[in-house]
């Protein structure tokens, strides 16, 4: 049977703004209360994406999630009307406000944990939401990413839906930018490989001393239990915490992995022989041979990385069996990083061709291509399950990019964050996705 990646992109709300919210992400801070362009945000994340279909990619789409979220400022003590929870938020505590108003479900690599069904004990597709513990305006996401990816991937034959870890440092999870399948083909038993910041129960192993480490050993170990994976097909390894310490909030900001081939910084990780070796002997259990591309700091520092977003890169498989690597325009302006890229591409090694994508509004909040999908491993069978609303095509291309045009401000600061009628445009677009994309009632203004 036939069996693809799909990439679900997020599609970018309407409040997409620069709060500065993100302690340790590098670029979410240094551009903290700079104005954004959501509309611009949102025509770019949607050009990927159609760029991406028409190169022959399987396409889907994500929907963003409802800001500012007036449920969360009331859990906190704001009350009256929705105007008036707004307005009381921007008086007394804008932070909450703003964090209330973070278009992060974009990144969707954080929504989920998704194992493919050929991994998994009772042979579905399993999806664990990620409860992104580590930063308030992230951890608020994951109740309505559950209804959107049960409105999607609603086939309880096919898919299963694990609802968020325990949401408690301890247990902090940050979804698939720690996690990467390794693969003969997607439709085969592949070795899911979890990369952890810190544990939280173990003082042997080490931690960043400055930055926090996002996702904790015990969480991906949940992760791996609640899917059903067997021992043999997994592999855990240590993110370096002197790179988190630069600003590698998420192992997807230094490595990238697909099929067998995984590409990575030389300073990603802690006990990288014993890794390779184990990633290696696992996946030649299941048929694999492994390969992996180091990039020497000799060549691209971890600073380059964390400035151009080398690693946050797509790593696709064309039909001839090379691969493609989709990187933010970031890259090309990074004389070290574009150097090493057109020796890669050009030493006749896996990776053949490197496309170049504008997404810096998204990259100024520390968002990169990789960070905007979530990859998901189907069969035909499970493919044809998926709901066909979030499946992207030229038409929906079309009506998503009127919807933006028709909804989307082409400006936004914190002021605007603090106007009610900012609700009301929300909603009302929000609403209008739900239809476009077929996905019911998932937002709490449709369900409440
Ligand atoms: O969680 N930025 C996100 C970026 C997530 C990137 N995702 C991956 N690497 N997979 C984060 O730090 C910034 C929001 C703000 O500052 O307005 C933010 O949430």
């Amino acid at each position: 049977m036939k069996s693809y990646e799909v990439n679900f992109d997020g599609l970018v709300g309407p409040t997409h703004n620069y709060g500065g919210l993100s302690y340790g992400n590098v670029a979410s801070q240094s551009n903290s209360q700079q104005s954004s362009n959501p509309k611009e945000a949102a025509l770019q994340g949607l050009a990927k994406m159609k760029a991406l279909m028409d190169m022959g990619f399987q396409q889907g789409v994500l929907a963003p999630q409802e800001r500012p979220d007036v449920a969360a400022l009331r859990r906190l003590g704001f009350a009256g009307s929705d105007a008036q929870v707004i307005q009381q938020a921007a008086k007394e505590a804008m932070p909450l406000l703003v964090a209330s108003c973070s278009a992060s479900s974009m990144w969707v690599a954080n929504a989920a944990t998704v194992s493919p069904s050929a991994d998994t004990a009772d042979g579905r597709v399993h999806f664990t939401a990620a409860n992104l513990n580590c930063k308030y305006h992230r951890s608020i996401e994951h109740p309505t990413t559950s209804r959107v990816l049960g409105a999607m991937f609603a086939n309880q034959h096919h898919f299963a839906h694990h609802a968020a870890l325990p949401a408690v440092a301890q247990f902090g999870d940050e979804g698939a930018a720690n996690h990467t399948r390794f693969c003969r083909a997607y439709g085969e038993a592949g070795v899911e490989f979890f990369v952890f910041g810190r544990s939280a129960f173990d003082t042997r192993y080490p931690a960043p001393q400055k930055y926090p480490a996002r996702q904790t050993l015990e969480a991906s170990q949940a992760v791996a239990r609640l899917h059903g994976l067997r021992e043999e097909g997994v592999v855990y390894a240590q993110q370096n915490p002197s790179v988190i310490d630069q600003g590698v909030f998420h192992n997807d900001v230094i490595a990238v992995g697909n099929g067998e081939v995984l590409f990575y910084h030389e300073d990603a990780f802690l006990e990288t022989d014993k890794m390779l070796a184990e990633l290696s002997s696992k996946l030649a259990k299941v048929g694999g041979k492994f390969q992996s591309v180091c990039v020497p700091r000799s060549a691209v520092t971890v600073d380059d990385a964390v400035r151009s977003y080398l690693f946050n890169s797509q790593l696709l498989s064309r039909p001839d069996g090379s691969m493609l690597l989709i990187v933010p325009e970031e890259c090309r302006s990074n004389e070290r990083v574009w150097q090493y890229l057109q020796g890669l591409t050009g030493a006749g090694g896996v990776i053949r061709e490197v496309k170049v994508f504008d997404l810096k509004q998204s990259m100024q909040n520390g968002g990169g291509p990789a960070c905007l999908r979530l990859r998901v491993a189907l069969n035909e069978t499970e493919l044809a399950a998926v709901n066909p609303g979030v499946i992207m095509t030229a038409p929906l291309y079309d009506s998503l990019t009127q919807w933006v045009e028709r909804h989307y401000r082409d400006r936004m600061t914190e002021n605007d964050l603090a106007d009610p009628q900012l609700l009301l445009e929300c909603r009302g677009a929000l609403d209008e996705l739900t239809q476009i994309l077929k996905l019911g009632a998932v937002y709490p203004f449709q369900i409440n």
